[in-house]
């Protein structure tokens, strides 16, 4: 096991202490010990070698022997037994908003309850706003949080959803009677949430296929299994359909799988209004009409398409025979992507290959797993030319957000690192400054003004009205260091809706006031919405593709950044990280300049 990963397992023994109600100095040693590991300056591999581990301030000797068994087999009996002794209930309940370790201790010990359902019934009953420490409130939100979590808990995040479907996709392919094989629906549109995977099968040779995909050792129920169609529900709950199809239907059954539905409503017209019928089946002549119809308006397909609708093979093939240019499965949402396809107006979207760094990830300094450094070495890993570190400022102190003086620090930590020539990674100062209630800044001007760049986020007093909030974000954008906008409504997928704004409002301020608006990528944020995208480029706004990532690992989201801008419609010209560095730095100095 990783450093990263053993402090995720102490920081669970110490949940799980909590839990049993051990003794507070118990519990804390475990959540420092994380922590310290968390912000580790030397190689664990190196300190353990060397025997040196439990001279790291915050580990002792006990915690460093535990944290040398769970580096050599990544296993630890303490753990395993915690996790034993405690109803498995209480482990859902800490996904429940507002409901911490202390909490669920008292609701355990004190009512006997052990899961959702009984802890329902007791906030029902009333039976938990009288203990102590618990209100009315409190047991409202309990109960508000429980109902949200069952309406969620039928869809999925997309992240989640791909790497279920990542490896089946390929054990279908890898199948000798599979000629080809895609995944469908809502994970190929790359909508946000998945609610079940879909895949198509090109084969004459169903049952071994079917027999394949119902006999995975992930399945935990096989709700269909026909000649044509099987359906499975797998451990984890996500559930998946598999249609198997001649060869020459399998360009209509993909493109009937990835809808959507209003996509496909769309199409079916349009086949109509040329005189052909078209399904999951294929494209027929619609009997009694002319294949082209005189004086209306003709097929014009495009060149390269077959004749005959018999011959389409490819989805490309069935727009073109339609006169229509390949429609992304991202696009096909029912909105226009069909009228601009007809006219040749599709948008050549934004790939990820087109980024060259991103703007908003922590670090250590706040509550990022990975130092300055490291991050900046993954930045050039992944082929990067630049990273922006943007961690939080004061207000978000349960991050450990920085104050001026911290921050002034890491600034100079930052120029040094750029100065010291070691690194082909350009680093950009900046800081995500919390949006105060008021809308204003949460850090003095004298320190924002000596970064490269601001990112604005709200992150606190989610409960005002959609004209206060609007308001609020406003007054940040007009606020002459802000740079960019972090996750504009705060929302986290099948977790917390956003707050309300007027996004129409914020995106003309953005505009007016030359702030770039953040795609957040990370999967559970995915935050603005891909819905609102188009109209934020039309009005000349600028996006920031960004990860939001607390560790190496997290800087992988933009590709889901970057799958939502495609679904936005988004090309590479109005994405800000598709600049060179020096592009970048002209960029925020202008800004800057402007604005003094
Ligand atoms: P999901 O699974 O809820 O995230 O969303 P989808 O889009 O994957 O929906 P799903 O799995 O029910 O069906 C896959 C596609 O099949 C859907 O996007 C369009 C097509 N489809 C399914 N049922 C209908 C229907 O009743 N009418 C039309 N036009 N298309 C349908
Ligand atoms: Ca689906
Ligand atoms: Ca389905
Ligand atoms: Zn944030």
């Amino acid at each position: 096991m990783d450093r990263v990963e053993i402090a995720e397992v102490l920081r669970e023994i110490g949940v799980m202490l909590e839990l049993r109600g051990e003794n507070a100095f118990k519990v804390r040693a475990y959540s420092s010990g994380a922590r310290a590991l968390e912000n580790l300056e030397e190689d664990l591999g190196v300190l353990i070698a060397e025997e040196r581990l439990d001279q790291v301030s915050g580990i002792g000797k006990a915690l460093a022997e535990k944290i040398v068994r769970l580096h050599e087999t990544g296993e630890l009996p303490l753990h395993r037994e915690l996790k034993a002794s405690l109803p498995a209930g209480l482990f859902e309940m800490l996904e429940v908003p507002g409901l911490g370790p202390k909490k669920i201790k008292a609701i355990y010990s004190e009512l006997g309850i052990t899961t959702l359902e009984e802890l329902t019934a007791a906030c029902t009953e009333g039976r938990v706003s009288a203990l102590e420490g618990f209100g009315k409130k409190s047991e409202e939100k309990i109960l508000s949080g429980i109902r949200n979590r069952e309406a969620y808990a039928k869809r999925h995040l997309w992240w989640d959803a791909f790497q279920v479907a990542e490896p089946i996709l390929a054990g279908l392919r890898g199948l000798p009677e599979v000629e080809r094989a895609e995944h469908a629906g809502s994970l190929r549109r790359c909508l946000e949430t998945v609610g079940d995977l879909d895949f198509i099968v090109a084969s004459g040779d169903p049952r071994p296929v079917m027999d394949w995909f119902i006999g995975q050792e992930a399945v935990s129920e096989v709700t269909a299994s026909g000649e044509t169609k099987s359906s499975i529900r797998l451990q984890g709950g996500l559930q998946a359909d598999l249609r198997v199809v001649p060869a020459d239907q399998f360009a209509f059954a993909l493109h009937h799988f990835t809808g959507s539905k209003d996509h496909n409503v769309k199409m079916r017209q349009r086949a109509l209004s040329l005189g052909f019928s078209l399904s999951e089946w294929g494209l027929t002549a619609e009997e009694g009409k002319p294949a082209r119809k005189e004086g209306g308006h003709s097929r014009n397909p495009k060149p390269g398409t077959p004749d005959d609708p018999k011959a389409i093979r490819s989805e490309a093939e069935l727009f073109g025979f339609l006169g229509l240019e390949a429609i992304p499965p991202e696009l096909r949402e029912g909105l226009d992507e069909i009228e601009a396809a007809e006219a040749g107006e599709l948008p050549r979207l934004l790939e990820e290959s087109d980024l060259r760094g991103a703007f908003h990830n922590h670090t250590t300094a706040s509550d990022g797993k990975h130092a300055l450094k490291e991050m900046a070495q993954a930045a050039e890993d992944l082929g990067w030319d630049y990273i922006g570190i943007a961690d939080h400022s004061k207000a978000s102190f349960q991050a450990n957000g920085l104050n001026e003086d911290r921050l002034a620090r890491q600034l100079e930590e930052i120029r040094e690192f750029n100065a010291s020539g070691k690194s082909k990674v350009h680093v950009f100062a900046g800081v995500e400054c919390d949006i105060l209630p008021d809308g204003r800044m949460d850090l003095d001007d004298s320190i924002l003004t000596e970064l490269d760049y601001v990112v604005a986020s709200v992150h606190s007093s989610f409960g005002k009205t959609e004209e206060e909030m609007t308001r609020r974000i406003i007054r940040a954008i007009e606020h002459p260091s802000v740079t960019m906008i972090g996750h504009l409504t705060g929302r986290l997928l099948l977790a917390r809706e956003g707050y309300r704004v007027d996004y129409a409002k914020i995106i003309d301020a953005a505009a007016a006031n030359n702030v770039i608006l953040e795609l957040n990528g990370h999967p559970r944020r995915l935050d603005m919405d891909w819905r609102y995208w188009k109209r934020a480029a039309a009005r000349g706004v600028m996006t920031s593709i960004n990860p939001d990532a607390h560790s190496v690992e997290g800087l992988r989201f933009v590709r889901t950044g970057v799958l939502v801008a495609r679904k936005g419609w988004l090309t590479k010209d109005s994405v800000l990280n598709t600049r060179s560095a020096e592009e970048i730095s002209r960029i925020f100095e202008t800004k800057r300049g402007l604005r003094r």
